[in-house]
């Protein structure tokens, strides 16, 4: 038999997000999350993430995460699937507001904190370890009207409470845990990333920072406490990566690659080396940029790294010093060009198997800390055919491939604790607030103007994956 790249405890499993997958929005004392008010991308989703209050007065009919896929009735069915096909891990957030409705009260809701005893529970009952991202863009709203989200240095307070309700009350049953889901998304998605309202501001790359900021300090408090509450606990942070290539040997070109690496990377090098980076200070001043800090922060900072680093992978980026090369793939917020050598999907996204192996080297040889790939999958449209099927080898390709090339990267001698592909069941998706761009196993009946059963279906990846648990990875 093939021997495996993967080693014998390798968490296998896939990943959710709360504001995208439980809907009730509005139950058992829930406050309004800012995802609450965004419509779906054919009525406006993309302006509203840089202009929030024009959000905030309008009035749809139709908001997609209100009901969502309901996940907050059907876990039991969901989670007992998910250990159907073998998963030793399940991904999972904790919505803010469900805990605290408005973000900073004293006390939390004994309601919502009951729900997640009901999931943590049953997950460890099947067999999977629970993997919590604290924040996965949803702040409560209430935030961003008292203070605009992140942009105040309160949150950093708010954010702490949440979190030591968190660990006091799961300090026996969860061991990993993730900061901020894709801290750098902030600069793209400030709403989504920071619960920040950009308009009118003159300088939003100011904001933007001073946000971050807060976001890093919060990150490493949240660290230090974690440790104290559990020293076992394992903390980590989560980067939108993606390796990023020059269109061309142009030494120009080149220089430009690393500069949008360097975009993510900055976060992540605070998280783990515990400072800012040697460039940064360039950067803010080209831009205008002044950070505020508290005399305490430095040490917070460099006292409290992360566990391991947790990455979301989707494909490679292209970038080019060129003004004339504008030929981007369409795919989301997140504009990349497009690269020639590569595959690209219906919603423009690119697949790069390679692209993942080189950057988990890359993150890896950076940082040298364990990784963890906490999102991978194809945002695709399924048909369901007759007797319920559904034939997604789109998808077991896409997947295939990046798995496969986990596996080099593995071999090359990179540490890597798990795999959780993105939205292991359909879920609504946070760019465009659709149904219809499924990244599942498990098909939902539902679809982007919230007509459907809600059914849940194997897809065809459902077996396949399950086989792919089942032999750690050999056949792919
Ligand atoms: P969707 C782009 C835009 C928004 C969120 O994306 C993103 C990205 C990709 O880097 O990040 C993650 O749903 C995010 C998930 C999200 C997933 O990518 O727009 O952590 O919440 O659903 C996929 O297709």
């Amino acid at each position: 038999m093939t021997k495996s790249n993967f080693p014998d405890n390798f968490l296998w499993g896939g990943a959710t997000a709360a504001n995208q997958f439980e809907g009730a929005y509005d139950v058992d004392g829930k406050g309004l999350s800012l995802v609450d008010i965004l419509p779906d991308a054919h009525h406006g989703r993309w302006d509203y993430l840089f202009n929030a209050k024009a959000a905030m007065k309008m009035e749809e009919d139709f908001y997609p995460s209100h009901e969502s896929v309901d996940f907050y009735h059907r876990y039991e069915e969901d989670l007992r699937l998910m250990a159907e096909m073998g998963f030793k891990t399940f991904r999972m957030s904790i919505s803010w507001p469900r805990i605290f409705p408005q973000g900073d009260e004293k006390e939390p809701n004994e309601k919502g904190l009951q729900f997640y005893d009901r999931v943590i529970d049953l997950c460890i009952e099947l067999g999977m370890e629970p993997l919590v991202t604290i924040n996965h863009f949803d702040t409560p709203l209430g935030m961003l009207k008292k203070m605009n989200g992140w942009a105040d240095r309160r949150m950093i307070d708010n954010y702490l409470n949440f979190s030591r309700v968190l660990f006091m009350r799961y300090k026996d049953k969860v061991k990993y845990w993730l900061t901020f889901n894709e801290i750098n998304m902030i600069l793209h998605i400030p709403l989504l990333g920071g619960g920040l309202d950009l308009e009118g501001i003159d300088n939003p790359e100011q904001v933007k920072y001073q946000a971050a900021h807060h976001q890093l300090v919060a990150s490493a408090l949240a660290t230090k406490m974690a440790h104290e509450i559990n020293p076992d606990f394992q903390i980590g942070c989560m980067l939108a990566a993606g390796v990023t290539y020059p269109n061309t040997p142009n030494p120009k070109d080149v220089f430009e690659a690393m500069t949008k690496d360097r975009e993510g990377y900055f976060f992540i090098d605070v998280q783990s080396r515990g400072y800012y980076p040697s460039y940064s200070a360039r950067l803010f001043k080209d831009m205008g940029v002044t950070i505020e800090m508290a005399d305490t922060d430095v040490a917070d900072l460099l006292g409290n790294t992360v566990d391991f680093i947790s990455f979301s992978y989707y494909s490679s980026r292209l970038a080019s010093a060129d003004p004339e090369m504008t030929d981007t793939t369409a795919a989301n917020v997140f504009e990349s060009l497009k690269n020639p050598y590569l595959k690209t999907s219906e919603w423009g996204w690119q697949t790069d198997g390679l692209g993942l192996r080189t950057t988990m080297n890359q993150i890896y040889d950076r940082y040298q800390k364990p990784l963890f790939v906490v999102e991978n999958g194809l945002g695709a449209k399924d048909i369901v055919e007759d007797g319920d099927k559904i034939h997604d080898e789109y998808r077991i390709s896409y997947l295939s491939e990046n798995i496969q090339a986990m596996g080099e990267a593995i071999a090359d001698g990179v540490v890597c604790l798990g795999y959780t592909s993105w939205g292991c069941i359909d879920l609504i998706s946070a760019g465009s607030g659709e149904m219809a761009k499924r990244y599942g196993y498990i098909y939902v009946d539902r679809d982007n103007d919230g007509n459907g059963t809600l059914n849940r279906l194997r897809k065809d990846s459902f077996y396949w994956y399950q086989d792919v648990i089942k032999t750690n990875g050999v056949e792919l």
